[in-house]
């Protein structure tokens, strides 16, 4: 008799698993940085604002401010029953996400879009189904602009020349605009908006001056480590043989910093290497404050109101414009300490 029982133990335990693990896909489960929320017919009401996003990552400190913004945006209290989902920087898992968001028939997708190309597809998808497409943050590149209502986001393209203005400035207030000026550059994920743009932005300001040289532009993918390595390489080919370091967010100025670091090399105020980095996270601003960082151009987070604010007007069935831009400074040494405190990232 005892001998059966123990016998069926394994059966029982695997038939418990299974039940737990059934019971663990219908429900919602919440984490800003990982997990995906998914949509459990008990807590859908007819009601709220059924709405698909697709973060494409968490692979900086700003992205995972930009996911609280969005989840505190679409709560059940505000009205909106949210579907979340983390691509892990793969643009075949955004795609598979918004697929999932069309069938479940979502009443609207929201996503950043990792990379500008190869959407198309996918939006018609969407816009045959009839449901309306907001992009936010990042920006695309499709044939037919029609397959997303409006973005909510950022000016890539801006930010890059509100860096290039502030080198402009330095040099002149230094005396050096006539010198070379050796720049190296690490960048944010490839084919993204973010990186095409900042990097237009700079290198249109960087092309009217015949004495700044672009050195390099290595890939760092917006990520500290990838940013550490793309500095180690930077260091292999060049030494210390450079005038300005741009870094195209915060997190790979950190990786940055740490490689510059091991081999003795220091940025910043009084130093012979600017750095100019983009984001102005809290970490970062500490940075600016002790001169680390030259200048840091705010890339702003908050945009889960505005989007809310959007899906607003559009299901009282106002016109809504193509782009919102989110407000951005610059911080500096100078303006530094007003806004410190109130950095929450
Ligand atoms: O600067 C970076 C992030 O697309 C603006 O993506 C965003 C960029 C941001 O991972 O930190």
């Amino acid at each position: 008799m005892k001998k059966r029982i123990i016998k069926k133990i394994p059966y029982i335990a695997a038939f418990l698993c299974i039940l737990m693990m059934l019971a663990g896909c219908s429900l919602n489960s919440f984490d800003i940085n990982g997990q995906n929320i998914n949509a459990s017919e008990d807590v859908l009401d007819d009601n709220l604002i059924v709405v698909g996003i697709s973060q494409l990552g968490s692979e900086s400190v700003w992205r995972s401010a930009h996911t609280v913004s969005i989840q505190n945006a679409f709560t059940k209290e505000k009205g909106y029953f949210m579907i979340f989902n983390n691509a892990r920087q793969k643009q075949e898992n955004q795609i598979k996400a918004l697929r999932s968001f069309i069938s479940q028939r979502v009443d609207y997708i929201v996503f950043a879009p990792v990379i500008e190309d190869g959407w198309d597809t996918v939006l018609k998808e969407a816009k045959d189904a009839g449901i309306p497409v907001i992009l936010m943050d990042r920006t695309i590149s499709v044939k037919d602009e029609s397959l997303y209502t409006t973005r909510v986001g950022i000016d890539a393209r801006d930010e890059g020349e509100k860096a290039a203005r502030w080198l402009e400035e330095e040099l002149i207030k230094e005396g050096r605009q006539n010198e070379d000026i050796n720049i190296v550059v690490i960048q944010g994920t490839s084919g993204s908006s973010s990186q095409r743009g900042r990097t237009i932005g700079f290198g249109a300001i960087s092309d009217t001056h015949d004495n700044w040289h672009i050195l390099t532009q290595v890939d760092g993918d917006f990520t500290t480590l990838k940013g550490k390595e793309a500095m180690q390489q930077i260091l292999k080919l060049y030494g210390n043989d450079f005038d300005v370091l741009v870094c195209q967010n915060d997190d790979m100025a950190l990786g940055a910093i740490e490689a510059l670091d091991e081999a003795g090399i220091k940025t910043g105020i009084g130093e012979d290497i600017a750095l100019i980095s983009f984001d102005a996270t809290h970490e970062a601003l500490q940075l600016v404050q002790e001169g680390i960082i030259n200048v840091d151009v705010e890339c702003n987070p908050e945009q889960g109101e505005y989007i809310s604010e959007v899906i607003q007007k559009l299901e009282a069935g106002e016109a809504v414009e193509k782009v919102y831009l989110v407000e951005e400074k610059v911080f500096t040494r100078d303006n530094v300490d007003e806004y410190i405190d109130n950095r929450n990232y």
